[in-house]
């Protein structure tokens, strides 16, 4: 009896042991396959945000092509706009039908000018004013944008007059000595910084100048750019300015000197952005004009500030500027690349992509 009831007992332990055994490998293997599951998830994850960057890199090469097809074009090679920039349409085709959602193995691409609102094509630097070509002559038109940006009168033109110092390779306050603040100009008041004397690297660069304000800089930003990076005279594409950097080239040119008012100014660039912008009055639309002085019914001060402006003028832009999106097909994953090439070289004058 003895003997059987211990029989008993020992196999009811052996039968614990076994199911405990048996919970604890079903454990094991609910933990691995988590694990596994996880990994394969990353992996994927991974493999198409990979995709995803191959598609943007192939939006890349697209948009060159179309850059370096342009630039050999005689006619559409030597005008660039809002709506067509460094690319040649045929016929009735617009940027939309070439750069958006471009199908490529399973996903696609697109090249995208301006995100707000989402306009598609590519876009330039030249219609913004470069602050390496920002000189003693014409550091006025910075001053009237960061005025029109929000910076009082006196701020304004010591930032601007800075701007040259910080660049130019001589150590000559641009505004001459009695005017120049006690301090240097740059940088925090306990550790001032010297002056660059090299071009701008970046257009941030600008917030090493003291009296620059954040809020400023953001409203400016857009405005601005560093290309090229040697320039002998200051280029713009007044086909391509935003709005901002023309009311300050206008307004640099109004004064007693020309004989001209503010609101002369203010006046021409009402009336060239209207024209501009065509009969849809929306800007970057296959109706936009290029500009004629006689077609638009401009006063005789406008007319004087308009031609003092075409002094800075280009109609070609150099330095495109374009973002490339790559999707890969199956969860939409995407990557972007932010690009300024030089057209005249072909080469990538900056680069970001994530
Ligand atoms: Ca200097
Ligand atoms: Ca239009």
């Amino acid at each position: 009896m003895r003997s059987k009831a211990l029989r008993q007992g020992t196999r009811g332990s052996v039968l614990i042991v076994v199911v405990g055994m048996l919970a604890i490998l079903l454990l094991m293997t609910v933990s691995v396959g988590r694990r596994a599951n996880q990994e394969l998830v990353l992996v994927k994850y991974s493999l198409q945000k990979m995709q995803s960057r191959y598609l943007a890199w192939a939006g890349f090469h697209y948009s060159l092509s179309y850059i370096r097809a342009d630039g050999l074009d005689e006619k559409t090679g030597r005008y660039d706009s809002q709506f067509a920039c460094a690319v040649k349409l045929i016929e009735e085709q617009t940027p939309e039908d070439i750069f958006k959602e471009v199908k490529l193995g399973g996903g696609s691409f697109g090249v995208t000018a301006g995100q707000d609102p989402v306009r598609y094509g590519m876009g330039d630097e030249d219609g913004k004013l470069n602050l390496n070509a920002v000189g003693i002559p014409n550091y006025g038109i910075l001053k009237e944008l960061l005025v029109i940006a929000g910076l009082d009168l006196n701020s304004a033109n010591m930032v601007a007059a800075s701007a040259v110092d910080w660049r130019d390779e001589d150590s000559e306050p641009a505004l001459g000595k009695e005017q120049q603040q006690e301090e240097g100009p740059f940088g925090p008041e306990k550790e001032p910084l010297r002056a660059k004397n090299r071009p701008f690297d970046q257009v941030v660069e600008l917030m090493f100048i003291n009296r620059m304000t954040p809020e400023v800089y953001e409203k400016i930003k857009n405005g601005l750019t560093v290309f090229p990076r040697r320039a002998d005279n200051l280029k713009i594409n007044l086909a391509t300015a935003p709005r901002e950097v023309l009311l300050a080239m206008a307004r640099f040119f109004s004064g007693p000197v020309t004989g001209t008012s503010r609101g002369d100014a203010d006046g021409l660039v009402t009336k060239l952005l209207a024209f501009r912008a065509g009969e849809d009055r929306i800007e970057g639309t296959a109706d936009d004009q290029e500009l004629v002085e006689t077609k638009m019914a401009l006063t005789m001060p406008e007319q004087v500030i308009f031609r003092l402006m075409m002094q800075y003028e280009t109609k070609t832009s150099r330095f495109i500027s374009f973002r490339v999106s790559g999707f890969e097909g199956a969860n939409r994953r995407q990557s972007h690349i932010d690009a300024v090439v030089d057209r005249q070289t072909l080469t990538v004058v900056s680069w970001r992509n994530d």
